[in-house]
């Protein structure tokens, strides 16, 4: 067993040949081509075009343009080596309206992004839901609204169906925890909402969504080795006083295990119904409810950034706020407002995350601990520097250093006994950080907005290297 001593080497570590080395994306972060073949609107399109709510009134109308340059894009991923690509599908071009008929098109799209992924020998992840709800959806309710659990398990099926004889790996739900506390309590993503029940219960119905599309998929997808899977991503928690274990409890119920707990031990935290007592009873949850959310998955997919420094607030100072997303006025952490979040030491990447490779390696050691028989997935990693090109070259040595040390925090986990299965790095392009615009940029490749030219960076072709020799490489000069 390897441990943490200072010999451990940092570069060289090698991955075996059935670790599945890749890179992600979100359709509305990517697509743009917003009005196109029928697509109906999202309530991140609305979100977009709403004054104030985006950086500088950034909207996904174009985006990275991949609608059109889907062919392109794919060659792309070839030559970088990715072994696997982790997409998500926009319901909006599936029904644009959120229920009824499909459109062809949009089946048609994913069909061909699918079929383009494994003419390059490439394994299609399909993400059904990365935050953009129809927008009829919400005018009638969203998430916080039972019927759209229902909804979502209809479109799972129509996917399913269409697709399910070749998508190699399937996800209900991106992040559920952002769609829920941020976009209807805190407002700071779509549809924007500020209301700490409604925030409870989308938690709620994104958890039976994926239950009830789980239960859909199983039945349509006739490739008989697919998996199925759901991603969250995690709060990393430290602790400052005397307050901060109270702290930490508090954002740990709320920020993972409302959703680890139904999802894969089949029960609400008890500690989660008490501190949200006051704003509801949790009679939404119906009968039958966490048996239908509570089902075998094939692995977890984890989201991993950075960490948070809690503690509770003495109501006397200014409450410390940095959770890690805009502040816009509400908030989201229903019934633990008074937890302060605390400005988190350098080095910072350009979200002002701080970063902490050794807090990847202690969440994938707990949770594997927690969940000894589920395989895990880092399904998203990376981070967002302010890049400059200069004569066609990209040097982000600052993003080449963050992955090496999350790579090797990685490799790490896995010598402690972790059962990691694979390493998605965030994002293959630069796009659409969501309330922040285009002033964020995540991806291994560059994007110029200006003409779509893309350019692979120093990082895309460090981990082109790793892909290929399966061995963390040193950073490039
Ligand atoms: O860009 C997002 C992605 O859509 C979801 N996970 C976090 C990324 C970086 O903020």
């Amino acid at each position: 067993m390897i441990n943490g001593s200072a010999d451990y080497r940092d570069s060289g570590l090698e991955f075996p040949a059935d670790f599945l080395l890749g890179s992600a994306t979100a359709a509305y972060q990517i697509e743009g081509a917003f009005q196109e073949d029928g697509r109906g609107p999202s309530i991140w399109d609305t979100f977009s075009h709403t004054a104030g709510r985006t950086l500088d009134a950034d909207t996904g109308d174009v985006a990275d343009d991949h609608y059109h340059r889907v062919n392109s894009d794919l060659d792309l991923m070839k030559r970088l080596g990715l072994e696997a690509y982790r997409f998500s599908i926009a319901w909006t071009r599936i029904q644009p309206s959120g229920s009824g008929k499909p459109l062809e098109a949009g089946l048609s799209f994913y069909s061909r992004l699918v079929d383009g992924l494994l003419d390059r020998g490439i394994k299609p992840i399909a993400t059904l839901y990365h935050w953009d709800l129809p927008q009829e959806l919400e005018d009638k309710g969203g998430w916080p609204e039972r019927d759209t659990a229902l909804r979502f398990a209809e479109y799972a099926s129509i996917v399913g169906d269409a697709l399910g004889d070749r998508v190699a790996v399937w996800t209900t739900m991106n992040e559920p925890w952002c769609a829920a506390f941020l976009g209807y309590g805190s407002g700071g993503h779509a549809p924007g909402r500020t209301s700490d029940l409604a925030a409870l219960r989308a938690a709620h119905h994104l958890n039976l969504g994926h239950g009830l599309a789980l239960q859909e998929l199983r039945h349509v997808v006739t490739k008989p080795d697919a998996q199925y899977s759901i991603t969250l991503n995690f709060h990393a928690l430290r602790g400052e006083d005397n307050s901060s274990p109270e702290a930490i409890r508090r954002i740990d119920a709320l920020g993972n295990r409302s959703f680890t707990g139904p999802l894969l031990h089949g029960e609400y935290p008890i500690d989660l119904l008490q501190d949200t007592h006051a704003i509801t009873d949790w009679s939404f949850v119906q009968p039958g409810d966490l048996e239908t959310i509570h089902q075998p998955i094939d692995f977890l997919g984890v989201n991993f950034y950075s960490t948070a420094t809690v503690r509770m607030w003495d109501g006397k100072s200014d409450k410390l706020t940095n959770d890690g997303h805009r502040d816009v006025g509400g908030s989201a952490w229903p019934g633990s407002r008074n937890v302060e979040f605390l400005p988190q030491p350098g080095p910072l990447t350009a979200m002002g995350w701080n970063i902490a490779p050794e807090a990847l390696e202690e969440l994938l050691v707990s949770l594997s601990q927690e969940f000894p028989k589920l395989p895990l997935v880092i399904t998203e990693n990376g981070a967002a520097f302010d890049d400059v090109e200069v004569e066609g070259r990209v040097h982000d040595q600052k993003r080449v250093d963050y992955l090496r040390r999350h790579f090797t925090a990685a490799h790490r986990a896995r010598a402690r006994g972790v059962d990691l299965r694979g390493y998605l790095v965030w994002s293959l392009l630069d796009n659409f950080e969501w309330s922040y615009g285009y002033s964020k940029r995540f991806g291994l490749v560059r994007v110029n907005y200006e003409t779509q030219e893309r350019t692979v960076k120093d990082s895309g072709l460090w981990f082109a290297e790793l892909i290929e020799t399966r061995r963390i490489p040193e950073g490039r000069e």
